[in-house]
């Protein structure tokens, strides 16, 4: 028999995607179980072409479950994927609860698929949006070349932060439509969007940048910032890959971009490296500037390759590429690659 998924956080933001994706993809699942908090059983939303209710989330839910996705806040994976697990079901999370657990793999079926089946506690982690969306064109030049130090700059949506980001910005971009003195006079801006107070951004983000994403963690350094970090590491298995990362949220609705400044043991030209990523099934590239090719977020989103463009060698850093990834956070950044993962152990199950 075809084994039975749970989909933890259907309503919320990545759930909905997940959705779309298990609607479209190969079937591989028999019964498909929708789970949310308890303020939204009883809500129907349609996958595969039906309409499935939703259940409250608690321990029976997951009776005769073989596979659980969630895509929930960490505390809520921290308390529940064990659960899930006692109940028999292996569990695929999307939070951050358990990324950096030894015990935990932490896939990404371009890079390290094996991994999956080691998986003592019966959890797969899914990794952050902002380290997976340049995972799959990292991982294909890292086999060719040995990566060594990753600097990157990101360019994040604010879908990442869940539904109220995209609710927020289009709030703050209805304030200041229209105005053409905005954006010339220090703190106009701020003046002009709804009061900042309950905002999930710090600052506004219409007509602005704002170099802050996730939680102020020790000296300075964010949350995400500290996750390109460690999960890249823990991904492609290079424990001391050196790597800094600045975080910033940009007037995005949905798809995180990245500019990439990467150092390989050996020498790679922009001709090998364009050769490489075009033979990774999973990545496009789309780099021919001259001819306006690049990738934009406004261009990809809703697609689930990961793009790369701008490559160039580094002028004054050898064996150095500087390029240009964008994916869209919500696809291969979270559903689509939990559903990958889900897939490896559904065949697994099956087998
Ligand atoms: C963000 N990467 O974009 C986060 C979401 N997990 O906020």
């Amino acid at each position: 028999a075809k084994p039975t998924l749970a989909v933890v956080g259907a309503t919320g933001a990545v759930g909905t995607v997940m959705l779309e994706i298990l609607s479209s993809r190969p079937d591989v699942w028999g019964e498909i179980r929708l789970i949310a908090s308890a303020r939204s059983a009883g809500r129907r939303l349609r996958v595969r072409g039906e309409e499935v209710e939703v259940v409250a989330l608690a321990p029976e839910a997951f009776d005769g479950v073989d596979v659980a996705m969630f895509d929930v806040p960490d505390e809520v994976s921290a308390e529940w994927a064990p659960i899930a697990v006692s109940r028999g079901a292996v569990a695929v999370d999307n939070s951050g609860a358990f990324r950096m657990d030894p015990q935990v793999p932490l896939v990404v079926p371009e890079c390290n698929p094996r991994q999956v089946a080691e998986r003592p506690k019966g959890i797969i982690a899914n990794p952050n949006c902002t380290t997976l969306s340049m995972m799959a064109a990292l991982g294909a030049l890292h086999r060719e070349y040995g990566l060594r130090e990753l600097v990157v700059a990101s360019y994040q949506a604010v879908s990442g932060m869940g539904v109220s980001g995209p609710e927020r910005l289009y709030d703050e971009i209805e304030a200041v439509a229209g105005n053409r003195t905005l954006g010339t006079v220090a703190g106009d801006v701020r003046k002009a969007v709804p009061d900042l107070v309950g905002s999930p951004f710090p600052a506004p983000l219409a007509f602005n940048v704002v170099p802050m994403a996730g939680s102020l963690k020790e000296d300075g350094w964010f949350s995400e910032e500290l996750k390109v970090r460690n999960e890249s590491r823990k991904i492609l298995g290079i424990p001391d890959l050196k790597v800094s990362a600045t975080c910033v949220r940009v007037p995005v609705v949905t798809t995180h971009s990245l500019a990439v400044h990467a150092t390989f043991a050996e020498p790679v030209t922009v001709a090998q490296a364009r050769a490489v990523l075009d033979a990774a099934p999973t990545v496009v590239v789309l780099d021919d500037p001259a001819n306006g090719v690049f990738p934009t977020p406004a261009d990809v989103v809703g697609t689930d390759p990961t793009y790369v463009g701008r490559i160039r060698q580094a002028l004054d850093f050898p064996n150095t590429l500087d390029m240009f990834v964008c994916g869209d956070n919500l696809r291969k950044g979270a559903a689509l690659n939990t559903a990958e993962i889900a897939e490896l152990v559904a065949a697994e199950l099956t087998a």
